[in-house]
C-alpha cells in the first residue's frame, strides 16, 4: 500500500474519531452526520436525511466489515485494512460520495459552490488551507463552481490504496503557498 494512501486514511479516522478516544464508534458517526448536516442549513431536508443514513451505512459496513476482534469499535489498526480490500466498501462508500455532494447541491444543478463545499468540508473536520487547495485541484468554473460528479470520484479516489498525486492528497498535511 501506497504511504500517500495511509496517510489520507490516517488522516479520516482521525477526523472521524470526533470524540477524540482513539475508536471509531457509532457515537462519532452521530456526532459527525449533525455536524454536516448542520453546515448545511438550506439543502432539502430528503438531502439532509440521505447524508444521516449514509453516516450509517458507513458505519455499518466498517464494523462489519473491519472489527476484528468484536468490541463494536473500530481501532486505527483494524481501520487501515478497509485500503486493502477496499472493494468491500464500494457500495458504502458510494452512498456516502453521492450523499455528501448531492448535500451540497444546494440549487440541484449537479454543481457544489465553494462556500458550501468549504462550509461542508470544515463540517468533516479539514483545515481551511487544504480545502481551497482541493477545491482548485477539482478546476472550478469561473463562477467557483465543481461538479458533484467530480467531488464524488474524488472521494472514491482518497480510499484507493494504490492511487498517489490525486487531488485528495491536498487535504493530508500543510499545503504549500507559493
Ligand atoms: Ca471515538
Ligand atoms: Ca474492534
Amino acid at each position: 500500500m501506497r504511504k500517500e494512501a495511509i496517510d489520507r486514511v490516517r488522516l479520516v479516522f482521525e477526523l472521524f474519531d470526533v470524540d477524540g478516544n482513539g475508536y471509531l464508534e457509532p457515537n462519532d458517526f452521530d456526532l459527525m452526520a449533525d455536524r454536516v448536516v448542520q453546515a448545511v442549513p438550506d439543502a432539502e431536508e430528503d438531502a439532509k436525511a440521505a447524508m444521516v443514513a449514509a453516516f450509517g451505512t458507513y458505519w455499518s459496513a466498517l464494523e462489519r466489515e473491519l472489527d476484528a476482534n468484536g468490541d463494536g469499535r473500530i481501532s486505527f489498526e483494524e481501520y487501515t485494512a478497509c485500503v486493502l480490500a477496499p472493494e468491500r466498501f464500494d457500495e458504502a462508500l458510494d452512498d456516502f460520495a453521492t450523499s455528501l455532494a448531492g448535500l451540497g447541491d444546494l440549487a440541484g444543478d449537479g454543481f457544489v459552490t465553494r462556500p458550501v463545499f468549504v462550509a461542508l468540508m470544515t463540517a468533516i473536520g479539514f483545515q481551511l488551507p487544504n480545502i481551497h487547495a482541493l477545491f482548485e485541484e477539482f478546476g472550478p468554473t469561473e463562477d467557483d463552481r465543481v461538479p458533484v460528479a467530480t467531488w464524488a470520484a474524488g472521494i472514491r479516489d482518497y480510499y484507493a490504496p494504490d492511487k498517489a498525486g490525486i487531488p485528495g492528497d491536498r487535504l493530508v498535511g500543510g499545503v504549500a503557498t507559493v
